[in-house]
Order: structure tokens, then sequence, then C-alpha cells
């Protein structure tokens, strides 16, 4: 399969916009980003803001394509809320690309669970995006690879080995091979939900209409920089660490530059699989370079490390002290409902059989992120506000 243009939804977002940027400039491939720009909306509606500072999405691709001269085509914006099924339809059949990357969903699950409006809103934008995404391949692109980011978070913690392949048994009874039946799902919020929703629909979309995809199981993003978001001040990614929007890792390393103890939730054993942002890009371009065949559904364990809060919040407060700050952990009543303690045994081989060679550890990475973000001081305090949880799943 011949790669040549790679569309990006959600590339404005914390792992859409250094995508874009490493595919033209590493890869030298044809890059076109589309959003709504609607995730800077939804943090300053929760009184927040990127920790590091971020330019307009136009100064951003103006400077990049300045840094990639004539090296490469250059990368194209398109403003485009995926609900709009008629703008969809029309975008895919002008672009007809060969890999979609599909991050443009809402991807918090405590924005999800703060109110009714807000888990219709999650579903409308995901499931209906994604169901529009599907279509117009179908009918324009149908031998596009979409590459879908799901999330780890569709397996819940079951407490068996979770596992990439189709199930083979149930209750000592043979699975038929054909019916590729999938892992069981328990998602934990109705953001995890949604991604659930999609992938059944993914698999049935490729099943009826022959379409490829490679649905990604995620484990939680940290970091502050990959190579392209450091060559210019203006070309960084978004970084949210406020109570809907920042992931765990990231909130601590703020947490501790701001002198809040760490916000471990109950009893602090929830376990999860994490990946550094540089590590994510590459498995991005592993995943693009192994495409499954037409008709392919499958899925992708991604994470590098399996760590529990427990643990990382004794990394951040280690690495903190390192740099002489004094940061300090407290268990606070968890806002969710989930296990505390658990096992988390996962399996996983397909990121390895396409070469995929994980290249950080958290334990290096926390201290370059503190360096990274104690310049910006002044924007985490001003946002000091939105670090403690507001919405429980009760
Ligand atoms: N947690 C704390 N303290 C905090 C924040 C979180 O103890 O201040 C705990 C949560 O209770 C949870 C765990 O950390 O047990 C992970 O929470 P998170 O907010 O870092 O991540 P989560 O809500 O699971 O969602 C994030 C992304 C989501 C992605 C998912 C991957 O927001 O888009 O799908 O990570 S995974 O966790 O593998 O499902």
């Amino acid at each position: 399969m011949n790669v040549n243009k790679v569309m990006v939804l959600g590339a404005d977002g914390y792992l859409g916009w250094p995508l874009m940027m490493h595919l033209a400039k590493k890869y030298g491939r044809e890059v076109v980003g589309v959003d709504d720009l609607s995730r800077r909306k939804r943090v300053m509606d929760r009184g927040s803001d990127s920790g590091l500072s971020i330019s307009s999405p136009h100064e951003r691709v103006e400077t990049f394509n300045r840094e990639l001269e004539d090296k490469a085509v250059p990368i194209r914006m398109v403003i485009m809320d995926l609900r709009n099924t008629q703008q969809v339809d029309e975008l895919l059949r002008e672009e007809k690309p060969d890999v979609i990357v599909h991050f443009g969903e809402i991807p918090s699950a405590p924005y999800s669970m703060r109110s009714v409006y807000t888990a219709i809103e999650n579903h409308d934008v995901n499931v209906n995006g994604t169901l529009n995404v599907l279509w117009a391949m179908k009918k324009h692109c149908p031998e596009c690879h979409l590459i879908k980011l799901g999330t780890m978070g569709e397996y819940g913690t079951p407490g068996v080995t979770i596992s990439e392949d189709y199930v083979k048994s149930i209750n000592g009874e043979k699975v038929d091979p054909k019916a590729k039946m999938l892992f069981p799902r328990d998602a934990g919020s109705f953001y995890h939900q949604t991604k659930v929703h999609d992938t059944h629909n993914i698999r049935f979309a490729c099943k009826i209409w022959g379409l490829r995809s490679t649905d990604i199981m995620q484990g939680v993003v940290y970091g502050t920089r990959t190579e392209e978001t450091h060559l210019d001040e203006r070309l960084k990614t978004r970084f949210d660490f406020d109570s809907e929007w920042g992931t765990a890792v990231n909130r601590f390393v703020v947490q501790a530059i701001l002198g809040i103890p760490l916000t471990v939730y109950g009893e602090g054993g929830q376990t999860r699989g994490y990946l550094n942002i540089r590590d994510t890009m590459q498995c991005i371009c592993r995943i693009i370079d192994h495409p499954p065949k037409a008709g392919e559904y499958r899925t992708i364990n991604q994470f590098t490390q399996v760590k529990s809060i427990n643990e990382i919040a004794g990394i951040v407060v280690e690495q903190a002290q390192k740099l002489g700050i004094a940061a300090s952990i407290k268990r606070i009543s968890n806002p969710r409902i989930e296990a505390e303690r658990h096992r988390y045994p996962v399996q996983q081989h397909r990121l390895e059989d396409y070469g995929f060679k994980p290249s950080y550890k958290m334990e290096d990475v926390i201290k370059e992120m503190i360096e990274d973000l104690l310049p910006y001081k002044e924007i985490l305090e001003a946002h000091k506000d939105s670090v403690m949880p507001v919405t429980t799943w009760k």
C-alpha cells in the first residue's frame, strides 16, 4: 500500500499537532489536518488553559511550513466539525487520503460524567463523528487505512490477561474463529463507553464494507515535547493539567511545581499502561508502515510501561526533589467509581511485530517535564483553581 497523503483528525490537539509535524518532517508525507478547535474552548470553559502557551492554528502551520522549507509538501489545516455529515463527505471526496489518523474526539472521562448534557455531547462528537468518517470512507476512499484512537480504558480492569487477539473460547467452548469475537469491554466512564461504541462500529464497517482499520487501545500519554515541538517556541503542543482535561502524570508534575500535594485518588493502586508522547509518534508511524488487509479490523494495545498511581506519584516526588522542589502526596477521596487495587496483566505483541522499540521511560522523562514547565509557572499559577476535581461519578 503506497502512502502519500495522511489526514490527521484532531490536528490541533495534544497528540494530533505533533503527529502532523512528525509525519511531514521526518517522513516527508503530505499531511492535512482537520480540527474544530473545540478543545481550546472546552478547557477555557473549565477555567483553565494549556500550561505550555500555544500559538494559534494559523501561526503554528505558518511557522512549521517555514521550518520545512521545500523539503516536503506544506501541511494544511482544515477547520471542521466532524459531526457535519455533508462537510466530512465533501472533505473525503476531495482529499481521498491513503491513511486517516483519527484523534478527533472528546477525550475526557470527568467531562463525560459532569452532566447528562456533556455525556450526550461526548457521544455525539465521538460516535457520530466516527460514523460520518466511516460512511465517507466507504463512498470515497474504501482503500484508506483508518487508524483510530481507542483506549485501554475500554477493557476496564477485568483481573484476567487483556488480549489484543480474538477470544478463542468461552466457558470452555471453542469460539468459531470466523466470528472474530473481541476481548470483552467494561469501560469506566461515559467517555470510555464512546470508544467502545466506536470499536464496535468500526469493526462492523470493516466486516460489511471491506474497510481496513487499526484500533489503538492506548494507555495514558505523558510528556511535554517531541522532536518537532522544540524546533520553535511557536510549535509547542498543548499541555493540560486541570481536573477535566489533564491526565494523571501531567497533572502530578504541575501540582509538584505549584506546591499542591499530588492528588492521589483513593488508595492509589489504580494501575494503567503509560507511554511518552514521543513513543506515541513512533507507534503511529510503525502502524502506518504496516497496514491491515482490506476488510481487516485489528486491535493494538499501545503503551510501554505499567504503573500504579502510587508509583507515579512517588516518581514525581523523587524527581522534583532532585530539582530542589519539595513535593508531597495527599490521598483524597476518589471522585470516580473504579477498582483501587487490582491486577493489570496485559498481552501485547503487535507493536513489536511492526518494529516498534520503546525509547522513553517515565522515570527519566519526568525531570525533563518539570524543567519544560518551570518557565511557564505564571500560567500554571493563574489556573491553580482548576486542579482539584469537581465532578464525581456518584
Ligand atoms: N487519578 C488520580 N489522580 C488524579 C488524576 C487521576 O489518582 O489527579 C487516577 C484516576 O482515578 C485513574 C487514573 O489516575 O484511576 C488514570 O486517570 P487519568 O485521568 O490519568 O486518565 P483517564 O481518565 O483514564 O483517561 C486518560 C485520557 C483518555 C485515555 C485514557 C487511557 O484522558 O483520553 O483514553 O487516559 S486509559 O487510562 O488507559 O484508559
